[in-house]
């Protein structure tokens, strides 16, 4: 039997329109400020605030009412207008998920275990999307009595490695991370990391290439177990060095693919918020969050109120697992060397495709 159709969903009350950027006098309705009132009233904004943001810009009142009576006439409005309720459903959706997840009074505590089979790693941790620690996999690894900084120096110090620097100029380092890549000798970036204390300046990531290099090769003998569902034939191919100072901070991003990081020296604190949160943290631009856990601005970014945040430092020898979508941001606690491997065999592809929102940019007053 045909079901009786269900009432239309009600738009989200109370929406806000955003702050609209300021606008000089005399200020003429430009394509710009077309596409941020569509945007807004496509994210179910009450014509009201969006008029009151418009105004309060210094936009004519008359104008700016017009527009906006105009906008949801229009036919690719209404097409987008399908797709925005297609989206706020999934929204919906994963929003009671999360609720779901959240009913476990253990939600917020990131698993800590020595070691976990192959059967539970999958069932619970891969296919249950939960974080975890590993604690145990790293005894046998000769890395752990031997990459110190000193060592690094001594066996590589001759080496050119890529590095990230001065990244304490620029609020958005990792998202313009080509203008910060800079070669340097791993001994003398040893010597910077070990005299110059804490700091986020400057910071060996993962994208440098060193484990791809014949000449870094001998630093992948000194990785021993690894933890379930790895392949070891894959490690050199999937797999990052990370060296930096204590305070190095990586923003808040997800990966695009499940990964181990393993601390070898050093500890980091990983802050956590899951991936059925995604849609309160204002990704606008590729993996990357303008969130900064450690400085939350609920009045710039309101959507975040609520949005549970796990924590958990990471010590030498353990290892966190980063399920499908997690997002993380990490801060180095002590000087800090790292490896990170994506080599999982799983049961579905280790790496999933994922669309640049379009970035959000405000109209040119
Ligand atoms: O250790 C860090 O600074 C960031 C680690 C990370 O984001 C990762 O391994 O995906």
């Amino acid at each position: 039997m045909k079901p009786p159709k269900p009432p239309a969903p009600p738009r989200p009350p109370g929406m806000q329109a955003e702050k609209a950027p300021p606008a000089p006098a005399g200020t003429s309705l430009t394509p710009e400020w077309l596409r941020w009132t569509t945007e807004q009233l496509l994210r179910g904004c009450t014509p009201e605030s969006v008029l009151a943001s418009m105004i309060a810009a210094g936009l004519d009142a008359q104008a700016s009412a017009e527009l906006i009576e105009l906008v949801p006439g229009n036919a690719v409005y209404i097409a987008a207008e399908g797709r925005a309720q297609q989206l706020r459903k999934l929204e919906s959706t994963l929003a009671n998920l999360q609720l779901l997840w959240e009913i476990d009074p253990m939600y917020s505590i990131v698993d800590k275990r020595v070691s976990v089979s192959e059967e539970e790693f999958m069932e619970r941790y891969v296919r249950g999307c939960r974080p975890l620690v590993l604690t145990g996999h790293t005894r046998d690894w000769p890395a752990m009595q031997r990459w110190s900084p000193d060592y690094l120096k001594d066996r590589f110090g001759h080496l050119d490695v890529e590095v990230q620097a001065e990244r304490q100029a620029n609020p958005r380092y990792e998202e313009d991370k080509a203008a910060h890549r800079r070669n340097v000798r791993l001994g003398d970036f040893v010597d910077q990391v070990l005299a110059g204390g804490e700091t986020n300046d400057y910071y060996l990531t993962a994208n440098n290439e060193a484990l791809r290099r014949p000449d870094f090769a001998p630093l992948l003998d000194d990785i021993g177990s690894l933890p379930p569902c790895c392949i070891r034939s894959e490690l050199a191919e999937r797999s990052s060095f990370w060296f930096g100072p204590a305070g190095t901070v990586t923003p808040l991003h997800h990966d695009t693919l499940m990964l181990f990081h393993t601390q070898v020296v050093g500890r980091k604190r990983w802050r956590l918020i899951s991936p059925l949160q995604g849609q309160r943290l204002y990704n606008t631009n590729g993996v990357f969050s303008p969130i900064d856990l450690d400085a939350v601005d609920l009045r710039q970014f309101p959507l975040f109120a609520g949005v549970r945040v796990l924590e958990v430092v990471v010590w030498p020898g353990e290892t966190m697992f980063l399920p499908l979508g997690w997002w993380h941001q990490v801060r180095a606690l002590d000087v800090s060397v790292s490896f990170s491997y994506s080599n999982l065999a799983l049961p579905i592809p280790n790496m999933f495709t994922y669309f640049d929102p379009v970035p959000r940019a405000v109209p040119d007053a």
